[in-house]
């Protein structure tokens, strides 16, 4: 028998963070009687005074937000990292019990003045607008902390507390573990084929055309070939970059563009707001910005949990936490299935019917 990657378990190979993943594609029929999520929510009021992220309204700690037009970012009135006033932790002479110094900031910041709208149903330059502070934050932020971590977490399904669009931002004064691990596997790869690992990889995407979902003339965005969750995605520049600060402004258009063709698939593939959490990794920053980082690609991550429909979503439990993580859907086939998905938003489609009747 010929090995059929759409039918074979077989385990792959995830080279930015050194593991692998198991995938058994010929699981995908097996019934669900578990646990099912809630259908979202859809009926958000476009502003609500009493809720803590709208224009004008006041935060849980007494400050009242300006009646802000387009993005709007404050500090977060519970942050995980502060600044200062935390005093380091006593050395241990004991190599099993290490503790070190954690400083840094957390702030939240709203895509839009509106509640009942998300990025895919912003228009172009509002979202344009939300990349431009994206990379102010990595300048300013960027300057202090090594790292600076932006990341979105949408849907209730994912914790996420608020519908008011926003995304966070947590910067450290140390590398977190999952871009720590992602340092080492570019770097170790730069020194031994003296090439950027992700600069092959959109290359790689480019010539085999079999995980695209999207692309345009600058950017790419694929079902990475070693993708965990069923319809994770990567979205990439086609050329080198470092950091978000460093795009261009075409960049910046394409990269809007782009951002909502993706997430207009993912609500179209189940006709609801797709939950996910994301987030943007690039090069280093802080006294990092002094050494070479060549060996850094710039690059999103999309972790969406949904697996066959709005409710039924997938859990990375059992052996996914105790032994590596699995899959049904090959990566090939989710691309497939999002590529085919239309770019109109299903949302915008059903009012344009409902005006039309
Ligand atoms: P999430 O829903 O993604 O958790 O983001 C909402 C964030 O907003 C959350 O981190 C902060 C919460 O701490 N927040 C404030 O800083 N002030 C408030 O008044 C409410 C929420």
């Amino acid at each position: 028998m010929e090995f059929d990657p759409k039918e074979h378990q077989h385990i792959r190979y995830n080279p930015l963070k050194d593991d692998w993943i198991l995938v058994s594609p010929h699981r995908m029929k097996r019934p669900w009687k578990g646990q099912t999520e809630k259908q979202v929510e859809e009926n958000i009021p476009r502003h609500d005074p009493k809720n803590p992220l709208c224009p004008g309204a006041t935060r849980a700690k007494g400050e009242v937000n300006p009646n802000y037009t387009s993005t709007f970012m404050f500090e977060n009135d519970f942050p995980a990292l502060l600044q200062e006033g935390a005093p380091a932790p006593r050395e241990d002479d004991h190599p099993l019990l290490q503790a070190r110094s954690a400083v840094g900031t957390c702030q939240v910041m709203c895509f839009h003045p509106w509640s009942d709208v998300t990025l895919p149903l912003m228009s172009n330059a509002e979202v344009e607008e939300v990349i431009r502070k994206w990379a102010d934050i990595i300048s300013d932020l960027g300057a202090k902390y090594e790292w600076v971590q932006i990341f979105e977490n949408k849907g209730a399904v994912m914790g996420c507390s608020n519908p008011h669009p926003h995304c966070q931002v947590w910067a450290s004064n140390f590398m977190p573990n999952e871009p720590r691990i992602k340092d080492t596997n570019q770097r170790n790869y730069f020194q031994k084929h003296g090439k950027v690992l992700l600069v092959d990889y959109v290359n790689l995407e480019l010539e085999r055309k079999e995980r695209i979902v999207v692309e345009n003339s600058s950017w790419l965005v694929v079902v990475p070939y070693w993708a965990t969750w069923p319809y994770e995605t990567m979205l990439l520049p086609k050329r080198h970059i470092l950091r978000l600060s460093d795009l261009t402004e075409a960049e910046v258009k394409d990269l809007a563009e782009i951002t909502k063709k993706l997430l207009t698939k993912y609500d179209n593939l189940f006709e609801t707001t797709f939950p996910y959490s994301m987030g943007w990794h690039g090069a280093p920053t802080g006294s990092k910005l002094k050494e070479d980082q060549s060996h850094w690609q710039l690059h999103a991550m999309y972790y969406p949990p949904l697996l066959r429909s709005a409710t039924v979503k997938k859990f990375m439990v059992g052996y996914e936490m105790l032994a590596q993580s699995q899959r049904d859907l090959t990566a090939e086939q989710a691309a497939e299935k999002l590529r085919g998905l239309s770019e109109n938003h299903y949302k915008l489609q059903q009012d344009f019917t409902d005006n039309v009747s």
